[in-house]
């Protein structure tokens, strides 16, 4: 339920803590250069707060380390399967389930049991596994989300909404048969964790039912979705953030799941559809690629921790600390005139490193340089997401280059307070302060595929 604006402290206490290490400033200097450069490439050992990503690295409950202890590892027909199908269908809402052992195998199923090479898949906006999966099924990534998500200044509550009329001018173009699904994510990962309205996904299902076109949900973040519906549209306010994503779910034919975001675990995910002769085909795929389809990759007790996370994340209280965290280092960057993406997204805040540092331009990757930059100062990792994640276009071998460069400072679920928030804003200030002195970088090795995970850099020395 809507809880008061007052301060409210974390819904739970801690049992367990993981010391943290502090490190000097010529350590780190040293690290991000055997690093090129690059978050990825650091050891989390090296690391003092830990922002690359809210992917995995959540706290679980006592509950859920208590349902480990009860893992049946069976091969086949594992009880922890049923649990896990019974809170899928219960909280999302879909019939039949495929556990796999990360988001991106759920992603390489549907791709390449639903699209047909030369189809179209419509997103709003394009993540990098999941566009990389259609590429590979031979399909083609049209970005249909609204003009304003590509502004990080523009302040529209629900940015990650849908234009309608880009997917009719895809469909006048195409044709029904030339569009594989619609693929439809909650709280745009590269939008800044940017929330879609229920009143648009209702036009979205709409406009797929018309046309027998399939929406097919990356759910991945869609309880943030959900808890920025009940506190930002009419009609929502004292809604459950449960009943929320039930309705939200409704409209679609299913959904892929990165378990290790809104799920509160460390590893795992899925694919759950209400469409059966598509669940008959995930279910003969993923026995190749992952494993028995009553386990897909994950032990057991995985899977237990997945059912009971799925029961904790509706939690109101949860979900509001959650994104109220979020909320609260996205307050301290503005206050200092940092520029960032807003409104502050679920998951992350987001820097603008086009604004953070106008005197280096996209082709010397400012915002990978940013990244590292945060570290050298305070131990404090975050990710690139601009030029570099963006890749290369697989006909002109050109650099993709979006307008959004960014660095994210995703804060993992139930990890950190906001103390550790705080150090993380001053360090952010403290390099606002001297951001001429931030040097662009260049790439020196590049990977094929996904490069922004292994990409190694240089700085340029004027
Ligand atoms: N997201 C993230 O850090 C993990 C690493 S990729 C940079 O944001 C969406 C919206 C995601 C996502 C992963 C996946 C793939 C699908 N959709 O990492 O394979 O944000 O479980 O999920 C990451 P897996």
């Amino acid at each position: 339920m809507p809880l008061p604006k007052r301060t409210m402290a974390e819904p739970y206490k801690i049992k367990v803590v993981e010391p943290l290490r502090m490190t000097t400033r010529d350590y780190r200097e040293e690290k991000i250069r055997e690093a090129g450069y690059n978050t990825f490439l650091l050891r989390s050992e090296d690391v003092y707060i830990d922002l690359l990503t809210d992917s995995g690295t959540s706290a679980m409950s006592d509950n859920q380390w208590a349902g480990m202890m009860l893992g049946d590892e069976a091969y086949a027909g594992s009880r922890n399967f049923y649990n896990l199908e019974r809170a899928v269908r219960e909280i999302y809402g879909f019939r039949y389930v495929v556990p796999t052992h990360q988001g991106r195998a759920a992603e390489h199923i549907t791709s390449q049991l639903r699209i047909r090479p030369g189809q179209y898949v419509p997103m709003n906006m394009y993540f990098t596994t999941t566009r990389e999966h259609v590429e590979r099924a031979g399909g083609i990534f049209y970005d249909c989300i609204i003009d304003e998500a590509h502004d990080p200044a523009n302040p529209h509550p629900f940015k990650g909404n849908v234009d309608l009329a880009k997917l009719d001018r895809l469909l006048a173009q195409v044709g029904r048969e030339g569009i594989a699904y619609l693929s439809i994510a909650p709280c745009v990962n590269m939008a800044g964790g940017q929330p879609f309205s229920m009143a648009n996904l209702r036009e979205v299902a709409g406009w797929a039912t018309r046309h027998r076109i399939p929406i097919i949900f990356d759910a991945t973040r869609a309880v943030e979705n959900a808890y920025f519906i009940q506190q930002r549209e009419p009609g929502y306010k004292d809604k459950p953030v449960r009943e929320i994503l039930r309705e939200m779910m409704s409209y679609g034919e299913g959904c892929t799941m990165s378990s290790k975001k809104d799920n509160l675990v460390n590893i795992g995910g899925f694919i759950a559809t209400d469409n059966e002769e598509f669940f008959t085909r995930a279910k003969e795929m993923v026995v190749v690629f992952e494993g028995l389809h009553t386990y897909g990759g994950l032990a057991g007790r995985d899977m237990e921790a997945i059912a009971r996370g799925i029961y904790e994340m509706v939690d109101d209280a949860y979900i509001a600390s959650r994104v109220r965290q979020v909320e609260y280092l996205g307050d301290r960057l503005l206050e200092a005139g940092i520029p960032i993406v807003v409104p502050i997204g679920g998951h992350a805040v987001f820097v603008d490193a086009r604004r953070f540092l106008p005197h280096i331009p996209q082709e010397e990757f400012p915002a990978q340089a940013l990244a590292a930059a945060l570290y050298v100062d305070s131990g404090v990792r975050a990710m690139e997401r601009g030029i570099v994640s963006a890749g290369r276009d697989p006909k002109t071998g050109d650099h993709r280059r979006p307008k959004l460069e960014l660095v994210r400072l995703t804060i993992p679920r139930r990890v950190y307070t906001n103390l550790h928030m705080d150090v993380v804003a001053e360090s952010c200030i403290a390099l606002y302060e001297e951001r001429d002195k931030i040097r662009g970088l260049r790439m020196v090795y590049e990977p094929k595929e996904l490069r922004f995970f292994q990409a190694r850099f240089e700085p340029i020395v004027p």
